[in-house]
C-alpha cells in the first residue's frame, strides 16, 4: 500500500518488510556492528516461524541487510528461534546463545557459532549438534524460561555465568526471577542454587540485561565490558554499579534499577530498596521493550538497542506490510551527578547525517502561544533545545499541581501554572495534528520543584484505530541548573526525545495523516499561565536518510 508508505523511517533501523521485534545478539566484530533481529519472514505480524534477520554497519547509523542467520529448522527451535546474546570469547571468537521453542513449545536454550570465524559478515551461522544446552529446571515452567545474557567470566572459578529470565509463583507472590547458571563450554551448565534477583508482584521477566557502569572518574564516560569488572577473588574491581533491567511481559515495559553484584554470593541488590526492578526506573516512558546492551570496544562504549513496535492497528500493518522499528542505538551511562540513574543518548554517529540548521534560539514566548519555525522540511529532524522559565514565576510562593502526572493530568493542552511548554513536532499548520513533548513544572508549598517530561501523542493522528496515550514521568532537576533541555529525533511516524541530558526517555510512534511530506512542521509552544518562556537554544537539524533499506549484500 504505497498510501501508507510515508511512514517508513530515515534514519531508524528497519527491515525491507515484514515483521520484527526483540533485537538480538549485538556486537562488535572485526571492524562491523552487527545486529541481529527476530523476524518474522511470512508476514507483516509476529508468529510462530520467528527466524533471525541480520545487518551490519561500520557506524551504527548506515545498514546493511543480510540473509538470514537462523531459521526454525530444528526440533528444539521449530516453533521460533527466539531472543538470544552475544559472548565474545577471550580468543575473539563468538558464542551465541538462544532460546529455541521446540516441537512442544517447550523454552530451551540452545548454542550457535558463526560458521566461518574469518567472516567479518557473520553471514552463516552453524547450530551447536548437542543442542538444546539447557531445559527449564524443576519448579520453572516449560513456557517460561527464556532469554539468555551475553555470558561473564568469573575468574574466581573459571567459569561463565549467564542470566535467564522466568517467573516464580511458588509463593503466591507472582514474582519475577533472574537465575544464573555457570559453565565452562557454553554445553555443560551448572544451575546457581540461590536467585539473583526476585521482586515480588511484577510477573514474567523477558530479555534479562545485566552489566556495570563506572561511577567515578574518567571511566565514568566510558562503557565498562562486564567481564572487566571481576576480579579473581570474585570481588568487583573498579568504582562501578550494576544495572539490572527486565522487559516486564505484564505490562510491556523495560524496568531497570542500579544495584550491588556480589558475585561470590551470586546476589544484586538494589541501592535503593523503593526503585527495585519493575517499581521504579524506565528506560523509555512510550514504546519501547525488550532492548539489549552491548559493550562497544571501538569506541569504549555501552550501546542500548530497543525493540519500537506500532501502536496503529494490526490491520494496517499487514496493509502497509511491515512492522515495528529500532529505537537509534543509545549510549549508556551512569548519570554521576544524580547518581540515581543512567543517562541514554542518541550514539554520536547519528550527528553526521545532520544537513540543514536552523537556529532561532532566544525566542520568547508568552502564555497560550505557539511559534511556527520556518524549516524546509521538517519530517527527519534532530532538535536541540533549553528552555529557561520566567525567574520571577518561579519563584513566585505559590503552590502548583504537586499532585501533576504526564498520562492523567490531561496533556499539552491542558494549562498549568509553570507548564506545559515545549515543541509542537509533525504538526500541521493548523495544529489539528501534533505531537507535544514537553515540561511541566510543579510546586510544593515549601517552593520544591518537580519537574515532569511528558510527550503528548493524543492529538498526533486524525485517524482512530492508534493507540494516543500521553507518557512521561519526573525528571531529575539538580539545584544549579537553570534550563531544561530537549534532544528530540523526529523521523516520520516515530518521535524519540531524550530529556535532560538523556535522564528520562520517551518514545512514540505517530501516524499524521495531514502532518506528513511538506506539511509538517515544528512549533514552540508554551501553555504555562503564569510564566513566559525563553528557549535559550533551539537548534534543528534536518537529516539526512541513512537509506538502510537500499543497501544490499553486494554492495559490500
Ligand atoms: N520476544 C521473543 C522472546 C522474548 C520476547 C520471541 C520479548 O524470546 O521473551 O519473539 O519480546
Amino acid at each position: 500500500n504505497a498510501m501508507l508508505q510515508w511512514q517508513r523511517t530515515g534514519f531508524h533501523f528497519q527491515p525491507q518488510r515484514n515483521w520484527m521485534n526483540d533485537p538480538n545478539g549485538p556486537v562488535y566484530y572485526k571492524g562491523w556492528y552487527h545486529l541481529f533481529y527476530q523476524y518474522n519472514p511470512d508476514g507483516a505480524i509476529w508468529g510462530n516461524k520467528i527466524a533471525w534477520g541480520h545487518a551490519v554497519s561500520r557506524d551504527l547509523i548506515h545498514w546493511r541487510h543480510l540473509p538470514l542467520a537462523m531459521v526454525p529448522d530444528q526440533w528444539y527451535d521449530t516453533n521460533g528461534v527466539w531472543t538470544g546474546s552475544a559472548t565474545t570469547l577471550p580468543d575473539g571468537r563468538l558464542a551465541m546463545l538462544y532460546t529455541g521453542s521446540t516441537n512442544a513449545s517447550v523454552q530451551v536454550q540452545c548454542l550457535a557459532a558463526p560458521a566461518d570465524d574469518a567472516d567479518p559478515l557473520l553471514t552463516n551461522w552453524t547450530k551447536y549438534e548437542g543442542n538444546p544446552v539447557l531445559y527449564p529446571p524443576p519448579g520453572i515452567g516449560p513456557k517460561d524460561f527464556r532469554d539468555p545474557t551475553t555470558a561473564w567470566f568469573d575468574p574466581s572459578d573459571n567459569t561463565w555465568r549467564i542470566v535467564i529470565g522466568s517467573k516464580d509463583d511458588a509463593e503466591g507472590d507472582h514474582a519475577g526471577i533472574a537465575v544464573v547458571y555457570r559453565t565452562r563450554d557454553f554445553v555443560h551448565f551448572e544451575l546457581l542454587p540461590d536467585l539473583l534477583h526476585r521482586v515480588a508482584g511484577t510477573g514474567m521477566w523477558e530479555c534479562i540485561d545485566f552489566y556495570p557502569v563506572a561511577t567515578r572518574g574518567k571511566a565514568s564516560g566510558n562503557g565498562v565490558d562486564m567481564s572487566d569488572a571481576l576480579a579473581k577473588n570474585g570481588v568487583i574491581v573498579g568504582d562501578v554499579v550494576h544495572v539490572m533491567k527486565a522487559s516486564m511481559d505484564d505490562d510491556r515495559h523495560d524496568y531497570y534499577a542500579l544495584g550491588r553484584y556480589d558475585a561470590a554470593a551470586n546476589a544484586w541488590t538494589p541501592l535503593d530498596a523503593e526503585k527495585d526492578v519493575g517499581t521504579g526506573l524506565r528506560y523509555d516512558w512510550g514504546k519501547f521493550y525488550a532492548s539489549k546492551t552491548f559493550y562497544d570496544p571501538a569506541k569504549r562504549r555501552r550501546v542500548l538497542w530497543g525493540w519500537v513496535g506500532e501502536t496503529d492497528s494490526e490491520r494496517a500493518d499487514v496493509s502497509k506490510g511491515w512492522a515495528s522499528l529500532q529505537g537509534i542505538p543509545r549510549t549508556v551511562q551512569l548519570d554521576t551527578k544524580t547518581g540515581s540513574n543512567l543517562l541514554q543518548w542518541p550514539v554520536e554517529e547519528v550527528e553526521t547525517l545532520r544537513t540543514n540548521s536552523t537556529d532561532p534560539s532566544g525566542i520568547t514566548i508568552d502564555y497560550g502561544s505557539a511559534f511556527p519555525l520556518n524549516l524546509r522540511r521538517a519530517t527527519q529532524l534532530d532538535i536541540e533545545a533549553e528552555f529557561e522559565l520566567d525567574r520571577r514565576a518561579v519563584m513566585s510562593p505559590n503552590e502548583a499541581d504537586v499532585g501533576y502526572n504526564c498520562s492523567t493530568s490531561g496533556g499539552a493542552a491542558a494549562p498549568g501554572a509553570l507548564g506545559p511548554f515545549g515543541l509542537l513536532v509533525l504538526a500541521d499548520k493548523h495544529l489539528h495534528e501534533q505531537t507535544a513533548v514537553y515540561f511541566y513544572v510543579a510546586k510544593g508549598m515549601d517552593g520544591s520543584l518537580t519537574t515532569h517530561f511528558c510527550q503528548d501523542e493524543s492529538r498526533s493522528s486524525s485517524a482512530n484505530d492508534i493507540v494516543k496515550r500521553v507518557v512521561g514521568s519526573a525528571v531529575p532537576v539538580l539545584e544549579d541548573e537553570t534550563t531544561l533541555s530537549l534532544r528530540v529525533l523526529v523521523d516520520h511516524s516515530i518521535v524519540e526525545s531524550f530529556a535532560q541530558g538523556g535522564r528520562s526517555t520517551a518514545t512514540s510512534r505517530v501516524y499524521p495523516t495531514k502532518a506528513i511530506y511538506a506539511n509538517a512542521g515544528v512549533f514552540l509552544f508554551n501553555n504555562a499561565t503564569a510564566a513566559r518562556v525563553t528557549a535559550k537554544k533551539l537548534v534543528v537539524h534536518e537529516t539526512d536518510s541513512s537509506y538502510n533499506h537500499d543497501y544490499m549484500v553486494t554492495d559490500i
